[in-house]
Formats: C-alpha cells, structure tokens, sequence
C-alpha cells in the first residue's frame, strides 16, 4: 500500500519552506497542511498532528510518512535524503557533506538568531541590540561571500545549506538586515536560487500571503 507523504508548514514558517522546497527538489509527491495562522502571528490553534508528534515544542514543520512522524527542518532534511536519495542535496565525500551540514546548521542557529532579535526591534532598528543583530548579519554575508569565490553553490553542488540560509535570509530582508552590493557574488547565489523552480513554487505563495496582508515584501521579490 502506498501512503501519502504529509507536510504541515505555516504561511510564515521559514523552516516550514525549507523542507517544502527540499521536497519539490527531490520530486516528492506530498500533501501540504497549512496550520492554523492568527493575524498576531501566534500558530494557534495546534494541529492534531503537530501535538501528536510535536508535542512540547508544538512547531512546524511536521513530515509524516507512512510510519515515519518527525518535526524539526534538519532532521527532517536527513531523513528525506535517506529515504529519496536522488537528486542528492548533501555532496559527495564524508568531508564536503560534513562542512554542508555544518553550513546548513549555521543558517538556522548562527545566523538565523540575529533574525529573531530583529522581529523585537523593528520599532527601534537605530538601538544597539538592532545595529548589533544587523552587523551580525552583514558579517555572515561576507562569510559566505568568501565561500562563493570558489563555487557556484556554498556547499560546492547545489544542497541543503544552499536552502535553509536562503530562507533565513529572506526573512533577514524582510526585516532590515538584507544583503548588500557589498557581497556580489552573494547576491548572484541569492537570485539563482531564487530562480529554482521549486524556490519559486514556495516563496511565491509566502511572499502574495505578506502582500494580501499589507506586509512588506523584499524588492528582490517583487515582480
Ligand atoms: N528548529 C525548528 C524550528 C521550528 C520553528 O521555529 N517553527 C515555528 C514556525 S517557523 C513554529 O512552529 N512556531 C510556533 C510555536 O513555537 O508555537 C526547525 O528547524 O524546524
């Protein structure tokens, strides 16, 4: 018997994105739940499925196959390579896949930090704890910046890493700490991975659900 495999994201759920796209990349046939959204931003109230398997953190994204139930982007990134090995997201070679899982990492807990500082600080973005998570921010870039000197993607092939930082920097955008002319070879990475298709099929709908609600869109995305 084949079962559907089951996503719950969130309208505004960066790590919801990430594994959205991972799976349109890998051609995965999967059925998309929106949790329920409220206007001040809460995930309320809780899905059934996200309390069954979520159960103290309560977060999206949630993937369900089969008897597989998991939460958590990168665990979840793990799994699908296991289970759908190709097209390959991580590179080849225990080292390469290493430093990509590393970078991966980064995103979410180096980078995407100072992204959640930002979400507190829009009222004031000239107060020291903003310029501080901005900088924060601009110093990551100029890592990357480094990386792409050598390669097209910041792994080396097109990965994982390549996804969740372009996800936490959209948000980064959103909220005042976008990136620059400063870092150019970053800002070609960022329009050819805006251009994936499945890039596409997942922040489009993210970026209209922003505009229907009268909230600021990055103008890289503007069309
Ligand atoms: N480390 C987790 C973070 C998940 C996360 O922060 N999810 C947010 C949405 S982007 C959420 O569900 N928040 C609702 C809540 O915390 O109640 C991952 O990578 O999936």
């Amino acid at each position: 018997m084949t079962t559907t495999t089951k996503i719950l994201s969130g309208p505004l759920s960066m790590f919801g994105a990430k594994v959205q796209i991972a799976a349109l990349e890998k051609g995965i046939p999967f059925e998309l739940t929106m949790v329920p959204f409220t206007k001040d931003d809460a995930y309320e109230p809780k899905h059934p499925d996200v309390l069954r398997i979520n159960p103290v953190k309560q977060q999206v994204p949630v993937l369900i196959d089969g008897e597989v139930g998991l939460f958590d982007s990168t665990q979840i990134f793990e799994y699908l390579e296991d289970r759908y090995p190709a097209p390959a997201l991580w590179p080849e070679g225990i080292a390469d896949r290493a430093r990509a899982r590393q970078l991966e990492q980064k995103a979410d807990e180096v980078f995407f930090p100072n992204v959640i500082k930002l979400f507190g600080l829009q009222h004031d973005m000239q107060s020291a704890p903003a310029v501080a998570a901005c900088a924060g921010c601009a110093r990551f870039y100029e890592e990357m910046e480094g990386l792409l000197a050598t390669r097209e993607y910041l792994a080396g092939p097109y990965s994982f890493a390549d996804i969740a930082f372009y996800m936490a920097h959209v948000f980064a955008d959103r909220k005042g700490a976008g990136m620059t002319d400063a870092t150019p070879r970053l800002v070609a990475w960022r329009d050819r991975v805006r251009d994936r298709p499945a890039v596409h099929a997942v922040v489009d709908p993210m970026m209209k659900f922003l505009a229907s609600e009268g909230r600021g869109v990055p103008a890289f995305l503007q069309r």
